[in-house]
Order: structure tokens, then C-alpha cells, then sequence
């Protein structure tokens, strides 16, 4: 029979108000986009459970990922270290028609790692579907994404283009972290 490991892990919303960062959840969690404005009242935990195979042994692994997100203004920074205690990963998200957001990535992603450690990272450039991809300038995100070993993506809540493979990605990478820690790879 199958062993199946099961893991909790706290992974981080992160990035300036109003870039999408209810809305990524809402659409990865309960596929769907609402463009109602709904404010985030402090923080709030969502839950999604993934199972991975082990590439090449007789095992699965079931990750409940407890999904958190956060309140972006600056007004509540002093409670973000609370936020952040126990995290194993973040998302970290920038609006895509304001450039003062793709700044602001650096800022989310040193102050979570201060409180954490180097835990994984993965860079959204998000609301893709109100730009043209093609003429849009990376430069910057990708310097960010370089400096803490982060995967970049486009991604659209409206759409939910890359929605699901941001959330796998990080998933995937906390997996095989504990296949590494238990010396199964
Ligand atoms: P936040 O949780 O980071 O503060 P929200 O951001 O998820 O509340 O989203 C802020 C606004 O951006 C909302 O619009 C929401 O509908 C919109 N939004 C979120 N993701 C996308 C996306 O992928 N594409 C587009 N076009 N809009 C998006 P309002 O108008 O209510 O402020
Ligand atoms: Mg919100």
C-alpha cells in the first residue's frame, strides 16, 4: 500500500494593497472572480490540500497548505512579523499597472525572510490580463526574482492564468524540501 505523509504548511499573501492578493486566493481556492471589492479584515487563513508523488518511490505526500492572507497597507506593518511567524513560503505579488507595487517586492520579500529565514519564494506579476505582455518591461522584477532565487510569473485572477501553477510551484518546492529532509531523494 501507498505510505501517504501528511504535512501542514504556512505559506504568506504578500505585497502592497490592492495588487489581488484576496483575489488569487479566492480564485485558486474556490474558482472564482468577483469584482466586488471586498476588504481583508486583518488576516485570514485558507485551506488547500495537494498531494505529490515521490518520483520514484512507493510514497505520497499530502500538503495542507494553510494559505494566509494579509491586510497590505503600511498603517499595519508593525503586525506583519506576527503574520509571518511559522511561514514556509510566500507569494509574493506586484499589480501589474503600477510600477510602485513591482518596487515594493523587495521590501515584502526582506522583511518576510528577516522573520522567517530563506524560505521559498515565488514572484506573481499579477492582473496580466490588463497589459500587453509583450511590450511589458521586467526588468526590475526579474532583478528582485534573481536576488531571492524566485520563480517569476504573469498571472490573472480574472482569467486564472498561471493561478494554479503559482500555488503548485510553491507546493511542489516544499515537497520536495521534505523529500530532501528525510533523505528520500
Ligand atoms: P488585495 O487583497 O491585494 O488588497 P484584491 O487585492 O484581491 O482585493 O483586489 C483589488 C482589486 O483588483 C479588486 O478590484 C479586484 O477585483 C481587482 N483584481 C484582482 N485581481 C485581478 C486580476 O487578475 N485582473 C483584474 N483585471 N483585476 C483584478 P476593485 O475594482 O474591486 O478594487
Ligand atoms: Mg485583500
Amino acid at each position: 500500500m501507498t505510505e501517504t505523509k501528511e504535512l501542514i504548511k504556512k505559506i504568506c499573501l504578500l505585497g502592497d494593497a490592492a495588487v489581488g492578493k484576496t483575489s488569487l486566493i479566492r480564485r485558486y481556492v474556490y474558482s472564482s472572480f468577483d469584482d466586488k471589492y471586498i476588504t481583508t479584515i486583518g488576516t485570514k487563513v485558507t485551506k488547500k490540500s495537494l498531494v505529490f508523488k515521490h518520483p520514484s518511490q512507493d510514497m505520497k505526500v499530502r500538503i495542507s497548505l494553510l494559505i494566509w492572507d494579509i491586510l497590505g497597507q503600511k498603517e499595519y506593518s508593525r503586525l506583519h512579523p506576527v503574520y509571518y511567524q511559522g511561514a514556509e513560503g510566500g507569494l509574493v505579488v506586484a499589480d501589474a499597472t503600477r510600477p510602485a507595487t513591482i518596487k515594493s517586492l523587495e521590501e515584502w520579500a526582506t522583511g518576510f525572510q528577516k522573520t522567517v529565514g530563506s524560505v521559498p519564494l515565488v514572484l506573481l506579476i499579477h492582473k496580466a490580463d490588463l497589459i500587453d505582455k509583450s511590450t511589458f518591461d521586467l526588468s526590475e522584477a526579474e532583478r528582485i526574482a534573481k536576488k531571492f532565487n524566485a520563480r517569476l510569473h504573469f498571472t490573472s485572477a480574472k482569467t486564472g492564468e498561471n493561478v494554479e501553477a503559482s500555488f503548485l510551484e510553491l507546493g511542489n518546492t516544499l515537497c520536495y524540501s521534505f523529500f530532501k529532509k528525510i533523505n528520500a531523494i
